[in-house]
């Protein structure tokens, strides 16, 4: 791997601070979690807390939505 190409990874790694957190949840990859996605990592979640942590009612959860459950001890620490 030449300089280059590992300045361009340390960019992209360094670009990505809170992304990476719902991302080990994100199955799909499309940057936004289901209901299906929460509960495989957070059984106990159901439907409900699910429209609780859904602040915007769009049925998914963004990485603001992710961050604020995670902040409130809902959905687990990405790393942890
Ligand atoms: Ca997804
Ligand atoms: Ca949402």
């Amino acid at each position: 791997m030449n300089p280059k190409n590992v300045a361009a990874l340390a960019t992209i790694t360094i670009g990505l601070p809170m992304l990476a957190a719902a991302q080990s949840m994100d199955a799909d990859g499309d940057g936004v979690l289901t209901l299906e996605e929460v509960q495989a990592v957070a059984p106990t979640v159901d439907s409900e807390t699910f429209t609780v942590m859904d602040t915007n009612g769009d049925g998914t959860l963004d990485q603001d939505e992710v961050q604020v459950a995670q902040d409130a001890g809902v959905l687990p620490p990405s790393n942890g």
